[in-house]
């Protein structure tokens, strides 16, 4: 029988608590050294470490079978996977902020302006439902120096606590999306595999409910 894969983040805000969920959900496996893949030695479970951007496309294509990722990089990446449960930790939001210098009266402040982000398909999607005409600056990373190095007129990007958008001279005006950690699957698993995929979601919403 074959296992279910699951892919997580290797290395970033995700990854602890991802493999604390499965800790608490009672799978073993092996952690550390770096590996990139490693098995559960009391679940029918392969755990592979990628990147988190990397992961829609992996489930995508059945490299892995499900995953943990952002309900943010779900979002932008358009992929055909289904988000099946949401894991209740890495709460953060998808906003759009400007210079705390600007008089912000609402969304038109926007129109043809430029607007620095890692998610374009999201945020012009969210431009068109409200009819602004905006110029996307896609950029990687740092995105929050762009208005102040005059590359654009605003930024969309994560925010949780706030303090990055202060420390650069930028305030939030408008929330585009609420992002938490999701489990994502292949829409089209094999009948052992989505077994394997009930028996995890009933652990994972057990260990939810007992803290709730
Ligand atoms: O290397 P890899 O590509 O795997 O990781 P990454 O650097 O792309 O992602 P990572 O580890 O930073 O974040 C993984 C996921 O955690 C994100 O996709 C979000 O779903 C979620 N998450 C939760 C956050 C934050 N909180 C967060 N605060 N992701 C990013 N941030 C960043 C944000 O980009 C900004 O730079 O933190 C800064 C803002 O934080 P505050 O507290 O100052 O507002
Ligand atoms: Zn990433």
């Amino acid at each position: 029988m074959s296992k279910l894969k699951i892919a997580l983040q290797k290395n970033g805000r995700l990854s602890e608590k991802s493999i604390k969920l499965l800790e608490e959900c009672g799978i073993k496996f092996p952690n550390g050294g770096g590996k990139l893949i490693t098995e559960s030695t009391n679940f029918p479970l392969e755990i592979l470490f990628l990147r988190d951007d990397d992961i829609p496309q992996y489930v995508e294509q059945k490299v892995a079978d499900i995953g943990i990722i952002g309900e943010n990089v779900f979002a932008e990446s358009l992929k055909n996977i289904n988000s099946i449960e949401k894991l209740g930790f890495s709460a953060c939001r998808l906003s759009l902020a400007v210079s705390k210098d600007v008089d912000y009266q609402g969304l038109s402040f926007f129109n043809n302006k430029r607007v620095a982000t890692s998610y374009p398909n999201i945020l012009s999607g969210f431009f068109r439902n409200n009819d602004i005409h905006t110029n996307i600056e896609i950029i990687s990373g740092s995105v929050e120096i762009a208005p102040g190095i005059g590359l654009s007129d605003g930024i969309c990007d994560i925010v949780s606590s706030g303090s990055t958008l202060l420390s650069n001279g930028l305030k939030e005006v408008v929330k585009v999306m609420d992002s938490q950690a999701i489990l994502v699957a292949n829409p089209d698993l094999e009948v052992n595999k989505q077994q394997i995929l009930e028996k995890l979601l009933f652990r994972i919403r057990s260990v939810r409910n007992a803290k709730e």
